[in-house]
């Protein structure tokens, strides 16, 4: 073995190299005999790295203790390279094994190829991140890594310039660490690459993002992807130089090992001592195995492309190199070959009996169950027929002799046998094993919850000052930056002029251009930058400017944020809080308040509705406290009405899941929340004054919702239910309804049928008018309310309108008579 020297000044001890050598062999066997599982059917779906091994061996000699990854399933290579990743916990992954300690990415959650380190001890609480290599969990949708990566890159930022950051060396020193990307060529189409890319020379953050140029993205070539083919020559207006800031845009042949390790040395030095981005774009990469197990690339690669891919396969040309410059001889890397092959076959040899372990153990106790049920039941021979079937499946799932139990006790249904009360039991516990294995950490689990946040009243006195309500956010956001260094905010506006609506106005000035932020118009990114800040240990208000803007970062929020902590099994957490503001004040897109759509997609984010600033500021407080993400909406158009500051305003919390009763009443039960309260209540003034009892309550939260069950025990008192907001029929008010009505069993109790008072379908016309006729007003909550009373007792309230005049959207009981 010889010494290489490279590039004149970087030398690599040959050791190295070929320990290098020997990771990418293992790595490609690895991903061949994965391939070969899933053809075996022991697996569903199967996507592999090979193709990428050279550069991802050169992104891991400069990956240290602190640094993060964000990147995409490719990445193997790179995670068994720093040692974060063996290949038994790979197969683990592809065969779904449940266990944390096999599969510590994802518990058997995500599909193989789904890299995450574990940045939590068993109580939620952060690791020493520092003396850690880390990844954050990759998810699916392609390039949808990007929006994290900049928050990831940014707290490097943040802990070298905001001196008050120092102590925390848990998370940073000095700001030194790295995010690196990683992506697809043909992912960086989608708007998050450009968006994320742009923030990134914007900010002036340590990140290296690598772009592993295969030519393809599935079957559709860079022709059809990418202006001129080429991302790194489109990006080329992103080069920073001389007079201007920007990312240095690095392009370097995949395949060419010394040129990839160059590249990231250049790259690093930049991100690690000055904080300048870079993108590297490594090209001539391949797909040996095609995109994944779904198909093979044969179908749409032509015989010369194929040709040509075999003959620059990275690894077969590192090989030639390592003999060109006699590292190695043939007939010692022919032994590492064979070693590498052995490994990765017997660590999936590993994997697969460790998994079907798990699996076999239920396997045996169910036979053996439905056995002792078939010796006293009539149905003998039936029951072990299902009991054969069972022991005769070769790749056995949990669902198998669930199911076998399951018609056991179907067929035994009549007959009194102890043996039945066994397997019952056995059910029950295999039920609740599996709502762990499958169906835990959605939410925090940790004693800081925000299920487990006390409830501090706020407190009044005759001093208590009456005022607009964005200066009561004011006041908290003001004590909230300097009780707590970690704590920032930003957003578009939320700078220099204190966000739109002055709830931060000053306190940039006050505190510094490090904790309260101006952003570009990026809603994608600003919610990525809340989830890498928070995955770093900061504390991050990421303000989208309007509710209805939200829509742009759903897709963040949606498939990275909400699913964080699900999909690591509690090994990753950002408690980050977004703050918006909605539901009311002018045209089509200002005044939405789409509702349903955040929470039939932002399951595993608390959303909270404070109906005033007060309770928003509680809510602040609560979720300050808490390791739970929470989405924040305050009322648009609450800002300049009139609130009382509590004397406590840094100490009270608003619970979750704690619904309000605002008013007590006896005829009808009306839940609502938001602005729609002081819509109800002042309807509800007016039905009083002929007669008529609201009891409102406003639910403050709609995840989670009445976790106590309040509001059914209301309707257990009025027997009568709206569920009233300002989202489309079908919306959160049919999300409510289903909670009280199914839920809560609220069926029980109901004298007349339960109605939703909604906007219209269609988004709200502009002007006052426009807000009257399309969203509920006063007068709806008032109409909607008599005429079920109406139908309840025509006597005492009969009919206001005749048959010409039809109440909008009310659907009248037709009675048969
Ligand atoms: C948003 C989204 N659209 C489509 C897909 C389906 N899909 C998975 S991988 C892939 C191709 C990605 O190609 P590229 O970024 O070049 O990465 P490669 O697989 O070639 O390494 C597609 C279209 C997806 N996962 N997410
Ligand atoms: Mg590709």
């Amino acid at each position: 073995m010889a010494e290489a020297k490279v590039l004149n000044h970087i030398k690599i001890p040959a050791k190295e190299i070929l320990e290098d050598y020997r990771i990418s062999v293992l790595s490609r066997e690895t991903s061949l005999i994965g391939r070969k599982e899933v053809f075996m059917g022991k697996a569903k779906f199967g996507i592999f790295g090979d193709g990428k091994e050279v550069p991802q061996l050169a992104m891991a000699r400069v990956f240290r203790n602190g640094d993060h990854r964000s990147g995409y399933y490719r990445d193997q290579t790179f995670m068994f390279a720093i040692g974060e990743l063996t290949v038994q916990q790979y197969f683990a992954q592809l065969f779904a094994h449940t266990d944390i300690e096999a599969d510590p990415s994802s518990a058997g959650r995500l599909m193989n190829s789904h890299f995450a380190t574990r940045m939590l001890d068993e109580a939620g609480n952060w690791e020493k991140q520092t003396s850690l290599k880390n990844s954050s969990s990759d998810i699916s949708p392609t390039g949808a890594q990007m929006s994290r990566l900049i928050g990831l890159a940014f707290a490097s930022k943040l802990y070298r310039n905001n001196p008050d950051l120092k102590e925390l060396k848990d998370f940073s020193i000095n700001g030194n660490e790295i995010a690196f990307g990683t992506i697809g060529n043909a992912a960086t189409s989608e708007g998050c690459f450009f968006e994320a890319v742009n923030a990134a020379g914007v900010l002036q953050i340590p990140m290296v993002l690598s772009v592993w140029d295969d030519g393809y993205g599935i079957s559709v070539p860079n022709k059809y992807h990418t202006v001129k083919e080429d991302i790194g020559k489109v990006m080329m207006g992103f080069q920073r130089d001389n007079n201007s800031k920007g990312l240095e845009i690095f392009q370097v042949k995949g395949w060419d090992y010394l040129a990839c390790i160059e590249v990231f040395e250049k790259a690093t030095k930049l991100a690690r001592e000055d904080h300048i981005p870079s993108l590297i774009h490594f090209t001539e990469l391949t797909q040996p195995l095609g995109h994944s197990t779904s198909g093979s690339h044969e179908r749409y690669k032509t015989k010369e492309r194929l040709e040509w891919e075999g003959e620059y396969d990275c690894i077969k040309r590192f090989r030639e190199w390592i003999l060109e410059s006699q590292i190695a001889t043939e007939a010692e890397l022919e032994i590492i070959e064979k070693e590498s092959n052995l490994q990765a076959k017997a660590e999936k040899e590993l994997a697969w009996a460790e998994y079907l372990e798990s699996i076999k153990h239920d396997q045996i106790e169910a036979a053996k169950i439905i056995t002792t049920v078939a010796q006293k039941s009539k149905y003998r021979r039936e029951i072990l027929k299902i009991k054969a079937d069972l022991t005769k499946i070769h790749n056995p799932l949990k669902m198998d002799f669930f199911k076998a139990v399951k018609q056991t006790l179907i067929l035994t249904r009549k007959e009194k046998i102890p043996q039945r009360q066994r397997l019952i039991n056995w059910l029950s516990k295999i039920n609740d094993d599996n709502q762990k294995f499958y169906s835990s950490h959605l939410y925090s689990e940790s004693n800081n919850s925000s299920l487990k946040i006390q409830e501090v009243k706020p407190v009044y006195s005759e001093g208590s000052k009456i005022v607009d309500g964005r200066e009561v956010l004011q006041a908290f956001f003001d004590k909230a930056l300097e009780r707590d260094k970690t704590v920032l905010a930003f957003g578009e506006d939320v700078g220099k002029i204190g966000d739109v609506n002055q709830a931060f106005a000053g306190l940039q000035k006050k505190h510094g251009d490090m904790r309260v932020m101006d952003t570009g118009i990026r809603e994608t990114t600003i919610i990525g930058e809340g989830i890498g800040l928070s995955m770093r240990g900061l504390r991050p208000i990421a303000e989208i400017q309007y509710l209805d803007y939200l829509i742009f970062a759903i897709q963040t929020l949606s498939d990275d944020l909400a699913t964080l902590h699900y999909r690591t099994k509690g090994g990753q957490k950002a408690p980050m809080i977004i703050r918006t503001r909605g539901h009311r004040l002018e045209g089509v897109w200002h005044s939405g308040s789409p509702m349903g759509m955040i929470l039939n997609s932002l399951r595993g984010i608390n959303v909270l509705v404070p109906r005033d600033m007060t309770m928003a500021a509680g809510f602040y407080n609560t979720m300050l406290k808490s390791d739970d993400p929470a989405l924040i909406i305050e009322v648009l158009n609450g800002y300049r009405l009139k609130e009382r500051i509590p004397d406590n305003l840094m100490d009270f919390t608003v619970p979750v899941g704690v619904p309000e009763i605002l008013r007590r009443g006896s005829d009808i039960t009306i839940v609502t929340y938001g602005a729609m309260c002081r819509i109800v209540m002042s309807a509800a003034e007016e039905l009083e004054k002929i007669g008529i009892s609201l009891e409102v309550i406003d639910v403050q939260t709609l995840i989670p919702f009445d976790i106590n069950h309040k509001i059914v025990e209301s309707l257990k008192k009025t027997n009568r239910i709206v569920f009233a907001d300002e989202d489309v029929p079908g919306g959160a008010s049919a999300y409510m309804m289903q909670k009280v009505l199914e839920e809560q069993n609220g069926y029980h109790y109901l004298d007349s049928k339960p109605i939703t008072l909604t906007s219209k379908e269609h988004r709200p016309a502009y002007g006052s008018d426009g807000d009257y006729f399309s969203k509920a007003n006063a007068e709806d909550v008032f109409d909607y309310v008599y005429a079920m009373m109406n139908e309840a007792d025509p006597d005492r309230f009969p009919e206001i309108y005749n048959k010409n005049y039809h109440i909008p959207q009310w659907n009248p009981e037709v009675m048969d008579n």
